[in-house]
């Protein structure tokens, strides 16, 4: 092969790459600098303020030679890039976040000091993340998990945490067993799957032989862990904490947040489906509404009890797999917070946010809670090498919006540049270093029986009475919903043992659910159940724990779609919209062509997403207005037919004109109450509202 040539002459750098000037000069190499810095553009530095006069080519000993060490541009770039990642969160990794505001609306002072709590009409400035569990940062949003619900308040006496999640109760009563139970829930160690879902062998293992799981299974295996939106579950502290008056009195409080959107979830089938059409559903839909201006808000609710009244509750509060139903003690609620906008930077402040449930400030305390214990030592353990350093607190996101001082100095990334000869106390040299303050942080002064020990109390040993309080305060849908669930899960775990182990616990909530897993599963036989420390005491339904029947009839904040094609009736399109604006949705339009579609009055509508890609799962309900032509083309489109046959599948109102019939036959959807004539707007809007739960039995075998 001849040799190349070497070009006497450098080659200019490839012009397709170099940005035009505003005169529409396209050379490349020293000339761009001075280009963008001679419009409105900064000069491009290195980390260290140095002029960049080339972003195209790194240095060569030659024009094709070897690049130089020298480069200590290229190197700069390209280190930070090496470092762009940090470690993810062991648990809740996927989450998305915004800011807003809280404010009290009720004052507390009665039986806390904090002043976030007491003075009614401020607003306190929020950073709230929501997250997944299980899955790794990049895995979707839309899978049967936990979601974590965290805010930090920035108040005037420092930040408080409230880092919660969207289930009043935990998987495990003891800070000992966390390691565990999370190692179980994901991905298997040797195969490294399944990413982000419960249903395998190892977690299905660990809750057949920990019985203290099965009140928290009963909660995940539920709708609750399928949510429609992020601006539509609700919150909870799950522990006790204490609130202190100025003399230290105690009064235990557990924290709720409702959404005033409602509480709404999705079923299975459109969770499944929604992980398939959008990765980021929630991210995206919490952006889209803070953006739009919808801002998601919130109530603030308290339980209030006093020692003597947690003393006559037939279980220990203090046990965080157990909840207060509110028929026992009411909700008051107390504040709201709305998220009103959302980061500027996605690493800079959700990644970089850190959490911690030990920061609270003066007339909030903790309870003797075990796992709230533990909790109150892992984040800043954790978060030490995940930010990597003692100084996370300085990043902006963390740092408190009051004044802070103290005589902590140097560490990694120390932003602060402290002042003076004083870093320690007690001190007579400088007039302004901090002292401690007696408006400062006290604990509350609880009692103790100061036996010492690994002990778990006796008080914590019923694990089955609130489980059987779950499952039979849900409605007849909700409870197919989670007998299914749990066949769905448990028919992936391949170990029959596992299976058997777990349907044998479940006859301890309730015999009816344990056997119609057990016939969903196709057992001959129901497993024996394991002995049992504490059988399950029947209590009152709690009306409050269901979703169905809470869930509010309304369209607010949520989103219709109408699928149109050339040749569909402008009118009713257009009829549709407003109703279902004026109703509080948003509406979009979805055409085979993003760029739309012809309607009946020759006028170019344009579509917001493409059929293909913009499945019915995306919405809460869909109207389907096509010409007879449009109609036949439609009806051998499989997009479209998926369309109409999930919204029926899903439970969602479907409003469809005479064109669109032969679409609706094409996905065998059947009439009922939500199957309207697109025509009647006011009646689609009235069946929009709600999801058509009586349909569901025509639709799939539940358990
Ligand atoms: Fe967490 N948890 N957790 N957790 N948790 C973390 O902290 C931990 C528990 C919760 O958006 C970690 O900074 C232990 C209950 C949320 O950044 C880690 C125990 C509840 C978030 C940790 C629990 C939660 C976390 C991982 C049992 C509901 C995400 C990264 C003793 C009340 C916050 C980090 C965010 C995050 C430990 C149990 C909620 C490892 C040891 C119960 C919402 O420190």
């Amino acid at each position: 092969m001849a040799a190349r040539k070497t070009p006497s002459k450098p080659l200019p750098s490839d012009p397709s790459r170099q940005p035009a000037s505003r005169s529409g000069d396209r050379r490349g190499n020293g000339d761009e600098l001075q280009q963008q810095a001679g419009g409105s553009h900064p000069a491009m530095t290195t980390a260290q303020g140095i002029p960049i006069s080339d972003n195209q080519n790194s240095l060569r000993a030659s024009t094709r030679g070897p690049t130089l060490l020298e480069d200590f541009i290229l190197r700069e770039k390209i280190t930070h890039f090496d470092h762009e990642r940090i470690p993810e969160r062991i648990v809740h990794a996927r989450g998305s976040a915004a800011h807003g505001y809280f404010e009290l609306t009720k004052s507390l002072a009665r039986y806390s000091t904090a002043k976030i709590l007491t003075e009614a009409g401020e607003r306190t400035p929020v950073f709230t993340r929501f997250s997944t569990v299980a899955g790794g940062a990049g895995s979707v949003d839309t899978p049967r998990d936990v979601r974590g619900f965290a805010v930090k308040f920035y108040t005037r006496e420092g930040n408080w945490d409230l880092v919660g999640n969207n289930i009043p109760v935990f998987f495990i009563q003891d800070a000992m067993k966390f390691p565990d139970m999370v190692h179980s829930v994901k991905m298997e160690p040797d195969r490294a799957f399944p990413q982000a879902a419960s249903a395998h062998d190892t977690f299905w293992d660990f809750v057949s032989l920990t019985p203290e799981t099965m009140h928290m299974i009963m909660w995940a295996m539920s709708d609750r862990t399928l949510p429609r939106s992020l601006r539509m579950i609700e919150g909870f502290g799950v522990h006790s904490f204490r609130l202190l008056d100025g003399d230290g009195n105690s009064t235990f409080v557990k924290f709720h947040w409702r959404p005033k959107l409602g509480i709404q979830s999705t079923v299975w089938d459109e969770a499944v489906k929604l992980q398939a059409a959008d990765n980021d559903f929630h991210r995206r839909d919490l952006f889209e509404a803070i953006q739009s201006g919808n801002f998601p808000e919130w109530e603030l609710g308290v339980q209030l009890f006093t020692e003597e009244q947690a003393e006559s509750f037939p279980f220990d509060h203090l046990d965080p797999t157990k909840l207060i139903p509110e028929e026992t003690i009411p909700l008051q609620i107390v504040g709201r917070m709305v998220l009103d906008r959302w980061p500027d930077n996605f690493f800079a402040e959700t990644e970089q946010v850190a959490y911690c449930p030990a920061n609270i400030v003066p007339g909030i305390d903790f309870s003797n809670d075990p796992l709230l214990q533990g909790r109150l030592f892992s984040y800043l353990d954790t978060q030490l090498i995940r930010l990597g350093g003692p100084n996370f607190h300085q990043i902006p996101v963390n740092a408190p919006k009051c004044p802070f001082a103290n005589h902590q100095r140097d560490g990694h990334m120390q932003m602060q540049v402290h002042k003076g000869r004083v870093n320690y106390e007690p001190s007579s040299l400088q007039d302004d270093s901090p002292r401690a303050t007696p408006a400062g942080f006290r604990s509350h002064a609880t009692p103790d029986d100061g036996i010492k020990g690994r002990i778990r109390a006796e008080s914590f040993a019923d694990h089955y009475t609130q489980a059987r309080l779950f499952f039979r305060s849900q409605t007849p849908h909700e409870q197919a919903h989670l007998a299914s669930a749990l066949v769905f899960e448990l028919s992936k775990v391949e170990t029959a043992h596992v299976r058997e182990a777990v349907v044998g616990q479940l006859r301890h909530v309730d015999e009816s659910l344990a056997r119609r897993v057990a016939d969903g599963l196709g057992l001959d036989a129901l497993p024996p159940a394991p002995p049992a420390k504490v059988p399950a005491q029947d209590m009152p339904p709690s009306p409050a724990l269901r979703i169905i029947g809470r869930m509010k009839e309304t369209l607010q904040g949520r989103c219709v779609g109408i699928l149109i094609h050339d040749g569909s009736d402008a009118a009713t399109v257009k009829a549709l919209r407003k109703a279902a604006e004026g109703a509080g949705a948003t509406v979009k339009i979805v055409a085979p062509k993003v760029g739309g579609a012809t309607l009946s009055d020759g006028r170019k509508l344009a579509a917001d997403g493409q059929l293909a890609g913009t499945p019915s799962t995306v919405f809460d309900a869909v109207a389907v207005v096509l010409s007879d032509e449009g109609g036949k083309q439609l009806a051998k489109e499989a997009a479209a037919v998926d369309f109409v046959r999930d919204a029926f599948g899903h439970l969602k109102a479907i409003a469809f004109d005479a064109g669109a019939q032969a679409v609706l036959k094409a996905g065998g959807v059947g009439k009922d109450a939500g199957v309207v004539d697109a025509g009647d707007a006011k009646a689609f809007i009235a069946a929009a509202r709600t999801r058509q739960w009586e349909r569901e039995k025509k639709v799939r075998m539940l358990a």
